[in-house]
């Protein structure tokens, strides 16, 4: 997700960068292309009037034309009001509640609920609740089964409807059940509808009644674009909602709808559906995300995902070699295998400053396994010299490289684009005062 305006926002702010002063002209210019790859990143027409609006007043008020480096300055306010569109801080998930804290999981079909809740579920364990799950999508006698299969895999209990139940029936029952077994928190799975309906409304608003939840999320599917705006909407209106949780974030969706959602309706962001697995689910941060759709990557979230296996020397190591600008291809597949062994690959890639899954062709599993393995096998035929400085490998050292790793000349070629501008990211990185890399300490 955000591939593509990352990758237009990064050229913007690239081209600005190289200007010492701007004027009015190179303002509004700046503002047009912004608001061009918004607009085509399916951020709603409103919010991106706000957004442009919003840059250009907080640019008027920093002396941008006497600032040394203005680029980075409208980059900064950009990334800030980004950040302060996406609901500026982290929204955690509520569970002070009197009795059992409940969590209403409720959205369209198919837009990723029984997933969601059990990733939800397998969060929360690990953070030490003893959560129950309740099957309440009685209308699809799989959708109870699939429920039960992924409370299985997590070893969380699953309460599951008799056959004649009501669905409100199933809460009440669901809730006894959890209260018997010591449950710290419940989450209740519902069904959904291929599009907003009155029978589904109905359905989830006595639902509502008897699990009184703390928390109600929506799931939306990041795919369906500013479709999910209206959706959003509805439920926000006619059940209430205290959060979203933005799915699939993994696939092709321009990603500008989650923008629209949380500015339309007021109701955050609180979570990331970011693969199919149980363990793809991310807590939203807004000012990642904002400096993810920058291009800036996302320093931060990669070292929390890094935080365990990356010894503090390690990181620190790593974060004095992209500020002295050593930061070599050894140190490259040195990263790249940590990363693997964080997980899937692709989900990892585009945090990393200046990559996307566009300009690193990086496929998840046995594919990007292979993919690593080739890098590596180039690397590992280059001299130390040819490491350290890849600038010094001409078309003969190319072949010699090519040949030595069991790749073509072009291989070596992507990987040294790839790399080179990999290195000009980090260092506009370093030299700005931009929060994330200090996140590495
Ligand atoms: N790639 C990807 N697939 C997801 C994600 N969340 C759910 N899915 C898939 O979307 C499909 C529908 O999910 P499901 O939970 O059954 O949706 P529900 O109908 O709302 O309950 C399933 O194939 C899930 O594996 C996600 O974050 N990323
Ligand atoms: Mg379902």
């Amino acid at each position: 997700m955000f591939d593509s305006i990352s990758t237009k926002l990064n050229d913007i702010f690239f081209m600005l960068g190289k200007k010492g002063t701007l004027s009015e002209k190179d303002i509004d210019k700046v503002l047009r292309e912004i608001r061009i790859a918004l607009l085509e990143a399916d951020v709603g027409f409103k919010v991106v009037k706000q957004i442009i609006e919003n840059i250009r007043e907080k640019c008027n008020s920093v002396e941008l034309r006497t600032s040394v480096a203005p680029s980075q300055v409208i980059l900064n306010v950009t990334s800030e009001v980004l950040t302060s569109i996406l609901g500026s801080e982290v929204s955690e998930l509520q569970l002070k509640s009197e009795s059992i804290p409940v969590i209403l999981i409720v959205g369209l079909n198919g837009s990723g609920k029984t997933t969601t809740t059990a990733k939800l579920a397998a969060h929360l364990k690990t953070n030490g609740q003893t959560p129950v799950l309740i099957a309440a999508d009685i209308h699809r006698p799989a959708a109870v089964e699939q429920l039960n299969i992924l409370g299985d895999s997590i070893e969380v209990a699953v309460y599951s409807p008799k056959i004649s139940d009501s669905a409100p029936e199933v809460v009440t029952r669901g809730i006894e059940f959890a209260t018997k077994r010591q449950a710290t928190c419940i989450l209740i799975d519902t069904a959904g509808r291929f599009q907003v309906d009155e029978d589904l409304m109905k359905e989830l608003k006595q639902i509502y009644a008897k699990a009184n939840p703390i928390e109600t999320l929506l799931v939306l599917d990041a795919m369906a674009g500013q479709d999910s705006v209206n959706v959003a909407e509805t439920f926000a209106k006619d059940i209430g909602l205290t959060g979203v949780v933005l799915t699939k974030i993994d696939g092709d969706a321009r990603g500008g709808a989650a923008l629209s959602v949380v500015y339309t309706t007021g109701v955050p962001l609180k979570f990331l559906g970011t693969g199919e697995k149980i363990n793809d689910i991310e807590i939203f941060h807004p000012d990642r995300i904002a400096s993810r759709i920058l291009g800036m990557g996302d320093i931060a979230g990669l070292s929390e995902i890094a935080g365990k296996s990356f010894s503090h020397n390690q990181a620190k190591q790593l974060e004095k070699k992209i500020k002295r600008d050593e930061f070599d291809l050894n140190d490259l597949v040195a990263q790249m295998n940590q990363i693997k062994k964080m997980g899937s690959l692709t989900g990892l890639i585009e945090k990393i400053p200046g990559l996307s899954k566009k300009n690193i062709q990086l496929p998840n599993g046995e594919d990007g396994e292979k993919n690593l393995r080739k890098i590596e096998a180039i690397v590992s035929s280059m001299t130390l010299n040819e490491r350290r400085k890849p600038g010094i490998i001409d078309g003969s050292r190319r072949r010699r490289i090519a040949k030595g790793s069991g790749t073509k000349p072009n291989d070596v070629n992507n990987l040294l684009n790839q790399f080179s501008q990999m290195k000009k990211m980090m260092k506009r990185m370093s030299k700005g005062d931009l929060k994330g890399l200090s996140m590495f300490r």
